[in-house]
Parts: C-alpha cells; structure tokens; sequence
C-alpha cells in the first residue's frame, strides 16, 4: 500500500479506479480477488468495491469492504483526479468518462505492471498450490492415458481441474504428431503417433501455473530419444541461467543457441494473476529478473509440418538460484 500512496500523491490522485465488465479485470483481480462486475476504488487510506446489487454478496465474500451501487459511481467519488488503467478499457469508455467529467483521468496501466511483477510471500503461496494441483492432474493424466483424441485429454485435464476447485489459467495445448509444430495447436485432432507436447495451466485462488510436457505416443527411435534429451538439457542449462540479476534479453538468445535452431517464439513470460505479464522475454526486452519475480520459461523445438518438443516450467526467481515450482518428471515419458 505505500507504494501505491507514494504514487497516487506524487501524480496528485484522489483514486485509482479498476473497472470489471463482462472480463474481469486482471488488475482488479490482483487486488480483489474479486472477478465478477463492479469497480474497484482505491484511495490513499482505503480501499473498497462498488457494485451492482446482483453481485453485492460475492463482492462481500472477498473480505473487502463493500458498496452497493446506487448511483453512478463519479457521482459518488468526491472531486479530485483519478487514476485508470486505460490498457483495460476500450478508447470509447475513456473518451466517454473525460467528455463527461471535469476530472483529470491519468493512466495508471504501467505503475500496475511494476506493481505485480514481483511477487510477495502470499502471491507465492497461492502459485506454488497452483504449480502443485498441475503436477498432481499431470501425474493422473499418464496414469490413466487411454486416450485417442486429443480433446479427450483437453476434457480430462478440463474435469480434474474443476474437480479442484479451480479455472484453466489458458485453453490447454494439446498436440501430437505434425500438430506439435504449431506452437499454439487449438482445434484438437485425433491422436497422432509420435511427440505429444502438452501445455497447460491451472487458475488456483486467481493465480495462475504454466507447465508444458512433451510425452511420446507409441515407440520413439533412438533418434528421437536422442532429440529429446539435446531439448531437455537445453532446457534444464538455461533454468541454471535464470537467477537475480538474469536480463531477458540475453535469456532470449541464450535459447536458440540452446537448442540449435532459430526460435519461433519467446523463451518465456512472466505469471501471475495473467499467464502472460511481464517481466518479457524478447530480444529487444530490458527486462532484468529479479527474486520473487515468477516466470514461465519454455524452450520448444519444431520441424514444420513434421513434429514439435516443448518443456516448460514456472520458476520463483531466487539471489542464487531459482526454484522450480512445477515438479512433474522430465524423462521422455512414452505413452499408449
Ligand atoms: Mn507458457
């Protein structure tokens, strides 16, 4: 909170205000934990919801002081100035609010993300349950592997995690065969022999976790155990490499020397109440991790039209070292 008083005076702010529509707001949800309508208002001393009557008891339930809505919510507010996060609104809803208000509206959107990306004791809490219910549906899922399309394993992972209590963190990859070489492979297909990249995460207490495997579906080649182990080292060499102090950017190149092969993608991101959020892995990133700071990292290597391997873990940024916090085996796990 003072972070957020030091700001809100230096830009002469009465509020911070978040908006929920019909997507919640992830900055809202960082605070709140709350994910249905209503606006979230912060002044420098507190801090509360304001909401529809309909969502007035699960608003309630977040422990957050309450206020059903009964007018207009800048009818409400005092005067004074007020911080948006315009990166959440259409360009409508901001040019709407300043035609009708004398008030001065700043953005807020950038100082948010300063604010999430490094974690505290409670946010580390809550992902590391979720990187743990990930490792738990993952181990279940090869146990029970008696599948031949892969949207029966999109459902089996859908069924185990609402069994938990929980939300996909994103729609789960699930790609075999020649579909493993589009990185973001969706429309699930009948199951194809050969790597089977699977990646997928859970939304644990509005938390998220990112976990890809790669199994094999039938009878690998030496060969094709040969690739996969270069891939795993590959990966587990730049986990080393991924400490305080790490800049994203060189992460980033590190990547493609790591697995022979030009990368189609980012090496990783940063998570938490989004899968996606900084600190970035791009080659133009000034990015710089630093402890607490939780970031998915995930090498792939891919063959158009023919095959795909992908490992990726979430990882807790440490001084020394860092900790992985999904835990799940690595070996070439060889299925049906
Ligand atoms: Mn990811």
């Amino acid at each position: 909170m003072e972070e957020i008083k030091k700001f809100m005076s230096k830009n002469n702010l009465k509020y911070i205000v978040l908006f929920n529509g019909e997507k919640a707001n992830l900055n809202l949800v960082y605070f709140a934990n709350y994910f249905g309508y209503g606006s979230l208002v912060i002044s420098p001393d507190e801090m509360f919801l304001y909401v529809p009557e309909l969502e007035f008891e699960r608003a309630k339930k977040t422990g957050i002081k309450t206020v059903k809505a009964e007018k207009r919510l800048f009818e409400f507010l005092e005067e004074g100035n007020v911080g948006l996060d315009f990166e959440n609104m259409s360009f409508k809803e901001v040019q709407g609010l300043k035609e009708k208000s004398d008030r001065d509206f700043v953005d807020v959107s950038d100082f948010m993300k300063k604010l999430r990306i490094v974690k505290n004791d409670d946010e580390i809490l809550k992902m590391r349950k979720a990187c743990e219910i990930t490792d738990e549906i993952f181990e279940k899922l090869i146990s029970n592997w008696d599948f031949s399309h892969e949207g029966e394993i999109v459902s089996f992972l859908f069924k185990e995690t609402k069994l938990r209590g929980c939300d996909f963190a994103f729609e789960p990859i699930v790609a075999s065969g020649k579909n493993a070489s589009m990185p973001h492979h969706l429309n699930p297909k009948p199951l194809e022999k050969g790597f089977c990249v699977i990646d997928f995460g859970v939304k644990y207490e509005g938390y998220c976790s990112d976990i890809t495997r790669t199994f094999y579906v039938g009878n690998p080649s030496e060969e094709e155990k040969e690739l996969y182990e270069r891939i795993l080292n590959a990966q587990l060499k730049i986990l080393g490499d991924v400490k305080e102090g790490a800049k994203c950017s060189e992460l980033q190149k590190s990547f493609g020397e790591a697995v022979g092969q030009e990368p189609i993608h980012a090496l990783g991101h940063g998570i938490g109440v989004d899968v996606h959020e900084n600190p970035r892995f791009w080659s133009i990133s000034e990015d710089v991790l630093k402890e607490n700071m939780v970031v998915a990292i995930e090498p792939g290597y891919y063959i158009e039209n023919k095959m795909g391997i992908r490992i990726e873990d979430t990882v807790l940024i440490g001084k020394e070292k860092s900790e992985t916090l999904t835990k799940f085996r690595k070996d070439l796990v060889v299925v049906g």
